[in-house]
């Protein structure tokens, strides 16, 4: 009769309690960082940059421009769609990522319930994230035609029949802003609209009312001002993105 042989079985290890933020969902020791592109050409880049700002959600920034060495070298390992903007729990490249900007808007919903990623009321919310998601799979004749470009100045370029509907629909949007921001405080559908305000001011479109308000608040606030500052200190020319440069002699 064979011998039934006994193993000793470890107790498994109990995971350690980690200290926790008030409000946040993320061990305080995770620390977040976005990795993005060019301050001036990057919008998807610059709407959860806004957005952790404005919401006051400490994190790290990892830029790596556009054509760069930097690019090339790193865009596979801290990148799984191989695009900006990505977010990262813990170290780039080891630690957890979420990429594509709806997604990361998400995310940071469920890390830090208490931010006002969203709006609190239900309702406001879903208007919130319809908002966003119009933005986000939409106005692509707007963004093939005026790509964001902040420091520089193109009135009247871009301009089309398509491109005006666009506009004509996110004026509509806007003009309905319960201000200052869309929903009141700014949350992550104004992050997704930050770069349009942007595009307004680069090739000159005026707009009327409460979203000519609405669009200088949103331009005017602390988080898209300071992404604004670094944008116009980049001196990088990247040719695709510059649709209307007047080639130099
Ligand atoms: N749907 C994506 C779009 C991301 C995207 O297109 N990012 C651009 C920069 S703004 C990019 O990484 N471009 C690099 C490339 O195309 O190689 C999102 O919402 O994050």
């Amino acid at each position: 009769m064979p011998s039934v042989q006994f193993q000793t079985l470890r107790r498994p290890r109990r995971p350690a309690i980690l200290p926790r933020i008030r409000g946040m969902n993320v061990p305080a020791a995770t620390s977040l960082t976005l990795v993005i592109a060019n301050k001036n050409y990057s919008s998807w880049s610059m709407r959860p940059w806004v957005l952790l700002r404005a919401r006051g959600v400490p994190f790290q920034e990892r830029m790596l421009k556009f054509e760069s060495p930097e690019w090339r070298e790193h865009i596979a390992q801290v990148s799984p769609s191989g695009l900006v903007p990505v977010l990262w729990e813990g170290d780039p490249g080891t630690g957890f990522a979420t990429w594509d900007t709806l997604a990361i808007a998400e995310r940071l919903h469920e890390l830090f319930p208490d931010r006002g990623i969203w709006p609190a009321d239900a309702r406001l919310r879903a208007q919130a994230r319809s908002a966003a998601a119009e933005m986000h799979s939409g106005f692509r004749a707007l963004r093939g035609a005026m790509p964001m470009n902040i420091r520089s100045r193109y009135p009247g370029k871009g301009m089309n029949a398509d491109v005006a509907k666009d506009i004509a629909r996110i004026s509509a949007l806007w003009a309905a802003a319960t201000l200052p921001y869309l929903f009141g405080e700014f949350c992550a559908a104004d992050a997704f609209y930050a770069p349009v305000a942007t595009r307004f001011v680069t090739y000159g479109v005026e707009l009327k009312g409460s979203a000519r308000e609405y669009q200088r608040a949103l331009l005017d606030s602390p988080a898209v001002k300071a992404w604004s500052a670094g944008a116009i200190a980049e001196t990088e020319f990247v040719a695709e993105d510059e649709p209307y440069a007047v080639p130099s002699r």
